[in-house]
């Protein structure tokens, strides 16, 4: 690799700036150490750790298997750490993210507790300047962006939030002293994968909660279980398989998939397919079937058997009916897995509040006020917990200012909706590269695999370029419409659409609608990516490093 050159200003120039420390970040850091490059790395939290750095809430776990959930390209880290649980939790997670980060020695690269303000592309000298929220200047040849499809939380729009004067707790901001509920009148805002495991963990403890409901998620049993050693073993014999497997399914990870069609098989039999996967817990409802994301009519027959499902754990007819989700597409929304969230509501202290019937009309100082017309009603709180969402996918690129070549920001490039290649790079935005942006699968598969993968694809474009001394890089503008136009075709035909969620933006106020991820599912993906290298980077364009810059 060229060795890093003094700009012009006299700063250092770096071969690559590196934002976040989560597993893209973290695999970027690592690689390009490992390529010989110069990298400076930023984190805004404290800590390694990305979104799990800062999820500190009750009961906050991951929804993937842990052995799949984890990096596959050190075979060190693969042997040396031992998972406790099939489904880990935060803390556990965040000792994963220390052992990695200890035992590649990643840390001493980053700069915790700084947050990126500005990214600007310099079109003369073919650089990336960076500055921090502390007004510091870093200049490097390439900027990778892995800062995550879910990090810039996002507060309810709702009267009067200031005034409450309570405990106020954002899930996304958790705070990292203990906190007890013990005897307090909770609400828990939100009912997403997040305010369903803030309730079945903080329900028991609580003096009182309430779960303030706007749209009910469909949550199917975790059954989550310990790892014995000699599962953990055969695990460890096999990591290199199970990548390989994981890397080939759809979502890119260790689950179930099927090529079996709803309705090519008996009624009886859909439904005993069904009761195992509800038997065998996680997302293998999502495998049983392969069109359950295209097929309106199977969808709403699944969608039918977990309503059926709630109605025998919640006791309370008209509650188990609030629970129910009705309106959209069962795994439109992210399906989420729990533990004992229904069996949460069968406990005489916990109240669902539907929002459908009993709107929020503000906080006050001592609680919640709900309720239309004249008939509203205060619900005294002693603390209130958001777990309100994320602008996901775009918020962390639009929340400051990245700016290319022709002086415009990612901001105004996105103000119609994310348009990026391969959910990579971005035309304008030269020698910037994201790892799982929007446009590519995002939340749609495993976030580790594709981070790999994404990794790996930008120093493949490095490498590439270093070989054949060019300066700079950026897709082409045919190259990315084309991209876009097959993510949009695609999107068409999936009911991922059919959903208000974060996939498609529909959370954030004036965000543009649509869902801007790619649904073919990873190995397609990956074969994009492989392609575009095998035809000889012909969807990018490059412009040669220029003598003058070389001397
Ligand atoms: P989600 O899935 O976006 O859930 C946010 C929840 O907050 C959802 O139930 C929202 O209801 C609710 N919400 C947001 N704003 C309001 C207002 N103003 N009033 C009432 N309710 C509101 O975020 P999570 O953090 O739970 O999960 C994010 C991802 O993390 C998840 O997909 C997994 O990948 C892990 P709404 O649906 O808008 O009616």
């Amino acid at each position: 690799m060229t060795p890093a050159r003094t700009a012009a200003a006299e700063r250092p120039l770096l071969d690559v700036i590196v934002v976040g420390a989560g597993f893209g970040g973290l695999y970027a850091t690592y690689k390009f150490r490992e390529m010989g490059l110069s990298i400076q790395c930023f984190e805004a939290g404290g800590d390694v750790g990305g979104v799990w750095y800062w999820n500190r809430y009750p009961g906050a776990r991951v929804d993937l298997p842990s052995i799949d959930y984890s990096f596959g390209f050190s075979r060190e880290v693969e042997q040396e750490w031992t998972w406790s649980e099939y489904f880990a939790a935060q803390p556990e997670l965040m000792r994963y993210f220390d052992f990695v980060a200890t035992r590649l020695d990643l840390r001493k690269h980053y700069r915790f507790n700084t947050r990126v303000q500005r990214a600007e592309w310099d079109e003369d000298r073919a650089r990336w300047v960076v500055t921090t929220q502390s007004g510091e200047v870093y200049e490097a040849r390439y900027c990778v962006m892995a800062t995550g499809p879910l990090s810039v939380p996002r507060d309810p729009d709702i009267p009067g939030l200031d005034k409450f004067k309570g405990e106020l707790y954002r899930a996304a901001k958790w705070p990292h002293q203990p906190v007890s509920y013990a005897g307090k009148r909770v609400a828990v805002l939100g009912t997403g994968s997040t305010g369903i495991q803030i309730v079945q963990e903080v329900g028991p403890q609580a003096g009182e909660l309430f779960v303030l409901q706007r749209t009910p998620s469909f949550t199917m049993p975790m059954r989550n279980f310990p790892l014995t050693p000699e599962y953990t073993a055969e695990v460890k014999r096999h990591y290199p398989g199970l990548r390989e497997a994981a890397r080939n399914s759809p979502a890119g990870g260790l689950r179930p998939a099927s090529t079996r069609a709803f309705f090519s098989v008996r009624p009886e039999e859909r439904q005993s397919l069904l009761e195992d996967a509800w038997q065998r817990g996680g997302l293998a409802m999502l495998g049983t079937f392969s069109d359950l994301l295209f097929n309106e009519e199977a969808n709403e027959q699944v969608a039918e058997f977990i309503r059926g499902k709630i109605g025998e754990v919640v006791k309370n007819p008209a509650t188990a009916e609030a629970l129910k989700p009705r309106g959209y597409p069962v795994f439109a929304r992210r399906p989420c897995l729990d533990s004992s969230y229904y069996e949460t509501y069968n406990l005489p202290h916990v109240h669902l509040v539907d929002l459908t019937q009993e709107p929020i009309v503000e906080i006050t100082e001592r609680g919640v006020r709900v309720g239309s017309g004249g008939a509203t009603r205060e619900i005294e709180l002693d603390m209130l917990i958001l777990a309100t969402g994320y602008d996901g996918l775009t918020g962390a690129l639009t929340a400051f200012d990245v700016v290319g070549k022709r002086g415009e920001t990612v901001n105004q490039k996105w103000k119609d909706g994310a348009h990026s290649y391969l959910g990579l790079m971005l035309e304008g935005f030269p020698n910037l590269f994201m790892t799982t942006g929007p446009t590519g699968p995002a939340a749609l598969a495993n976030i580790v695999r594709i981070s790999e993968n994404d990794v790996d694809w930008i120093a493949a474009v490095m490498t590439h370029m270093d070989q054949n001394a060019l300066a700079s890089v950026e897709p082409t503008q045919a190259a990315e419409d084309a991209w876009m136009e097959l993510v949009r075709t695609m999107a068409q035909r999936s009911l991922l659409s059919k959903a208000k969620t974060w996939y498609v933006g529909a959370n954030v106020a004036g965000k543009a609608q649509g869902l801007t991820l790619y649904t073919g599912g990873f190995p397609k993906y990956r074969e994009h990516c492989t392609q575009v290298m095998q035809r000889g980077w012909n969807d990018l364009s490059f412009v040669p490093a220029r003598v003058a810059v070389e001397a």
